[in-house]
């Protein structure tokens, strides 16, 4: 039952178990192999582009890729590409870029996307929104059959001012899907607001039911003053590298 367009290929002997963190790694370093010399990269935040930006730095620095230049879709990232010596730029300089490589929450049947439990959702979609080519790379654990179907949040960053009220506006938006929208703390905290790189805070929306038109319930949130960005990124994926414990599956749209 293979799409067309779909490659897959043993990338270890089946019985090998493999942790998620390794299955991370070899979807990294996979979509490491479109990266060539002279391009404007866009780079991801989390776990598993974490290992794609340390490929790009070895490979720097071995020579094996030359005159690179990163745009960092967050402090941390920015701060990883700092200590490779991987050069940076940012979009006022490049507003084009070649490649962008990036991990993901959730992962639908249409190469949607959720992001953000890693909080950098805004500064991924500005960077990925200007891409001419998207990867994104992800452990098997990650493929859902509709968008908020692993029981993790659809992030929504929102500004702070009054962030009860977008809370309950978000909340209220998807009552039919019985959502739950919670703030964001620091981890360990109990009421201690998680703040964004652009100083914002977090909303998480949990879902009991499939919200339905992607499309359209990302138009609605947008539509409340107080929602700076959500966290679904429709149509923006051009690839899409799945390790499992069978392999990796390359899928391009
Ligand atoms: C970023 O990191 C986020 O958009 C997404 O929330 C997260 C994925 O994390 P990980 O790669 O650690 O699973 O890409």
């Amino acid at each position: 039952s293979k799409k067309p367009n779909t490659t897959a290929a043993m990338s270890s002997p089946p019985e090998l178990i493999l942790t998620q963190d390794e299955l991370k790694k070899i979807a990294a370093y996979k979509a490491v192999e479109y990266v060539e010399s002279n391009m404007i990269l866009g780079l991801g935040t989390g776990s598993t582009a974490k290992h794609a930006i340390d490929r790009i730095g070895e490979l720097l620095r071995q020579g094996k890729l030359s005159n690179i230049i990163g745009i960092p879709t967050s402090t941390i990232t920015h701060e990883q590409a700092l200590s490779l010596n991987i050069p940076l730029s940012d979009l006022d300089t490049h507003p084009v870029l070649d490649l962008a490589i990036d991990g993901a929450d959730e992962v639908d049947p249409n190469m949607n996307l959720v992001k953000g439990r890693g909080g950098s959702l805004l500064r991924e979609k500005m960077i990925e929104g200007c891409c001419k080519k998207f990867v994104v790379i992800v452990d098997e654990s990650k493929l859902v059959d509709y968008v908020g179907a692993s029981g993790l949040a659809l992030p929504v960053e929102v500004v702070p001012f009054c962030w009860k009220f977008t809370a309950s506006k978000l909340q209220t938006l998807f009552k039919d899907a019985g959502c739950v929208a919670k703030l964001r703390v620091i981890s360990g905290s109990v009421d201690h607001p998680y703040v964004t790189d652009n100083g914002n805070y977090i909303i998480d929306l949990y879902f009991k039911k499939d919200i339905g038109d992607l499309k359209a319930a990302g138009d609605a949130m947008l539509r409340f003053a107080g929602v700076v960005e959500h966290g679904m990124f429709i149509d923006m994926a051009t690839t899409l590298i799945v390790a499992g414990e069978l392999g990796i599956t390359v899928r391009h749209k």
